[in-house]
């Protein structure tokens, strides 16, 4: 049986994935509005990717018969100054994302909670390939910073995903 903290450290991180889905809808909004139509795609299917994130954490939690709180959600940023901001503020987002996922893991494991430790296995491997995913394209928009060329090219390459 899962223990009461680690039941709602779970449902803070349902609270927390269902946020970064706003945040990131957040940011194709802004991207779009920007005439950036392969960042927006980009960060609709991430918004996507999140949603499922916190779906999977409600069926686990009913999987094993714990609580589920639905949550109220806080105001995404909408204002970022660049593309390079967007995809900046998005991998600090996924490092954020990462120690709290890592936190849950740490209280898997002083429960001993086994069955949630192998739950959260999922995530630890998905927090990797989020911050790299972002990570390159910091670079990729670091490296063109200033031509509006360069950007576009990188824009171009995001309506691929
Ligand atoms: Fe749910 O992985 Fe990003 O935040």
């Amino acid at each position: 049986m899962i223990s009461k903290r680690l039941n709602e450290a779970i449902n803070d991180q349902i609270k927390a994935e269902f946020e970064s889905a706003s945040l990131y809808l957040s940011m194709a909004v802004w991207c779009a509005k920007n005439v950036f139509y392969g960042a927006e795609n980009f960060m609709i299917k991430q918004a996507q990717e999140e949603e499922e994130h916190a779906m999977k954490f409600v069926k686990f939690l009913l999987e094993v018969d714990a609580d589920v709180v639905i949550p109220e959600l806080g105001k995404p940023r909408a204002d970022f100054s660049s593309l390079l901001d967007v995809f900046e503020s998005g991998l600090e987002h996924e490092k954020l994302v990462t120690s709290r996922i890592n936190d849950l893991v740490k209280l898997s494991d002083e429960d001993g909670d086994y069955a949630t430790n192998d739950f959260l296995e999922w995530y630890v491997a998905e927090q990797v390939e989020e911050e790299k995913t972002f990570r390159d394209i910091v670079k990729k928009l670091s490296m063109v910073k200033g031509s509006p060329a360069g950007i576009l090219r990188i824009d171009d390459q995001l309506s691929n995903r």
